[in-house]
């Protein structure tokens, strides 16, 4: 039977297992928009912006593991889309963009709304790919979901001119491609067995690449059979149990400088699907030119490309592990026994708050308020944060347990808290989901609390309220002192707005109050923002003791 372009994409997005859709709706595909009315397995979650539909997607991705998929309109709404393929770049995350383009017959003439998609987007893609002829749909877009989801993740750009849509083509006969998980060869496990047996201080540092390839329960047995720490890398903090004795803390942004010293007197650096960032590296200076780097990454672009490796593994960090753990054997090591203690005592200790020093009436808590958090959520709950100086007290002091999980952007993109926690509540109906964002970054995707609310999604988000944007004014103090310039913010009724959308608000100034306000968070079946005030002048964890 005939189906128009719009149709064959749909049938492309089931055979890939898509079942729900993230974007704004838009006339340059209004094709697709209907085969979606007629498909019941398939839901379109209709955002109020291109930028809050991306993220969602994107955290959609990260929580279920497989490709997140998002739409948008031709010019205005592709560059609105454009932050959550930043940040899906920046995260190794599959994501695929569908982008309804000007008409065939009219490109090149500047149409209106148009933009030459390839170029646009090719430093924030793996690939974007038009399809001009809708026989080609089956082909080129299920090699989009393949290439969004193969080697290192990340996403891919479909542009579909609005006439092509409109073709009638014939049956699919494609399907999605499956690859094996890369394998190490024997000698590179062999090597890396060998110098990890003879290392005197090694350590792991575990990325977004063990996240992905499921390779946690891996990564816990091998740290425990060689008695190896593991450190996490800038923002993927549940790649291993916060909670496990082998822990010594996460690398990024307010990282615990004993952390930094014990990788960089490390003489074997087992690092597992990591790419090295600048966040994660501290600009690049993690580690010592002595340690012997084994680097084990997906992508072979990734390795060498900060630091020098000593053995170099391309595969599946998961595969990579299976490999070793049917090698090594428990050994007897005191000396190493001795420095994990040493090293996790340190972490606990600093990830445990301390007496408030210098809080103000009026005022929450941030280290009462995390530590509330952690005893009240569920074990399996997921925690979604936006970029901004009120992370430096999560990071610090939030502790992920084995089934928790963490989405926040190593790309740094204010805006993503709220929105991301939707999409995560979407793939997890059944868990909670909190999102902590700043005031600055809230209001950067606000609308988004209305999304939430009409499509029922009892997410619950804390605005940590300093009427800053506290992150630019800590750096403006630090280098123009006194001399603030665009960092005083005036913000509305964050409670009345959140009932304004249709949602429940809580405003709170004050920790016993946050306690009963996330307890009945917890309770509520609607959306739930609480607004928490904090001291403006302590404008980060690492500021107070
Ligand atoms: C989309 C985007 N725009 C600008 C920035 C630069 N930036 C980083 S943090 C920050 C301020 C964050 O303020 P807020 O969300 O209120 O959190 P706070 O730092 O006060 O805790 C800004 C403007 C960014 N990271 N992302």
């Amino acid at each position: 039977m005939k189906k128009h372009g719009g149709q064959a994409i749909v049938d492309v997005m089931k055979k890939e297992g898509v079942t729900k859709v993230f974007g704004v709706p838009g006339e340059s595909y209004l094709n697709v928009l209907d085969a979606m009315y007629e498909e019941p397995h398939l839901d379109f979650i209709s955002a109020r912006q291109e930028g809050g539909a991306s993220f969602m997607a994107e955290a959609y991705a990260k929580t279920t593991g497989d490709v997140g998929v998002c739409t948008a309109t031709r010019g205005p709404g592709a560059t609105n889309l454009s932050v959550g393929l930043h940040t899906a770049y920046q995260d190794s995350t599959p994501l695929v963009a569908l982008i309804g383009q000007v008409e065939k017959k009219f490109k090149d003439r500047e149409a209106f709304q148009e933009v030459e998609f390839s170029s646009y987007f090719s430093h924030l893609c793996k690939w974007a790919v038009e399809i001009d002829d809708a026989k080609r749909i089956p082909e080129l877009l299920h090699r989009a979901f393949h290439v969004a989801r193969s080697g290192r993740p990340g996403p891919v750009v479909v542009s579909l001119p609005e006439d092509m849509q409109d073709e009638m083509v014939g049956d699919n006969n494609y399907a999605s491609i499956k690859v094996n998980p890369s394998r190490p060869n024997s000698e590179s496990v062999k090597e890396t067995i060998e110098a990890l047996k003879q290392a005197e201080k090694p350590v792991i540092i575990a990325g977004g690449g063990v996240i992905l390839s499921k390779a946690t329960q891996n990564l816990i047995k091998l740290s425990e059979v060689l008695q190896i720490p593991v450190a996490t890398a800038f923002r993927r903090f549940h790649a291993f149990p916060n909670t496990h004795g082998n822990y010594i803390g996460a690398l990024g942004l307010g990282v615990r400088k004993g952390l930094q010293e014990y990788i960089q007197e490390s003489d074997l650096v087992l690092a597992l699907g990591t790419k090295f960032s600048q966040m994660t590296t501290d600009d690049y200076t993690l580690i010592n030119e002595q340690s012997k780097l084994v680097h084990v990454d997906i992508s072979p672009d990734v390795i060498g490309k900060v630091y020098k490796p000593y053995i170099s593994v391309v595969s599946d960090v998961n595969e990579f592990l299976n490999d070793v753990l049917e090698v090594v054997q428990p050994e007897e090591n005191p000396g190493r026994t001795e420095m994990l203690k040493e090293a996790n005592g340190q972490y606990v200790d600093f990830s445990t708050p301390q007496q408030s020093s210098g809080n103000k009436e009026g005022f929450a808590d941030m280290k009462k308020v995390i530590s509330d958090l952690k005893e009240s959520l569920p074990d399996d709950a997921i925690i979604t944060s936006d970029a901004g100086n009120f992370f430096s007290w999560i990071s610090r002091y939030y502790r992920y347990g084995k089934d928790e999980m963490y989405l926040g952007p190593t790309s740094g993109a204010m805006g993503y808290g709220m929105p991301s926690a939707i999409g995560a509540k979407i793939a997890e109906p059944d868990k909670k989901v909190v999102s902590i964002s700043g005031d600055g970054g809230f209001m950067m995707t606000v609308q988004e609390f209305e999304t939430a609310v009409r499509y029922n999604t009892p997410i619950i988000s804390l605005v940590i309220n300093n009427n800053k944007f506290g992150t630019i004014r800590a750096h403006q103090e630090g280098k123009f002192t006194d001399r603030v310039i665009g960092t005083d913010l005036t913000n509305p009724d964050f409670a009345e707005l959140a009932k304004n959308f249709g949602g429940y608000g809580i405003k709170v100034d004050n920790n016993d109050d946050f306690s009963k306000a996330l307890r009945e968070a917890l309770e509520n079946d609607k959306p739930t923002l609480i607004e928490v005030a904090i001291n403006p002048e302590i404008l980060s964890a690492n500021q107070e003791k």
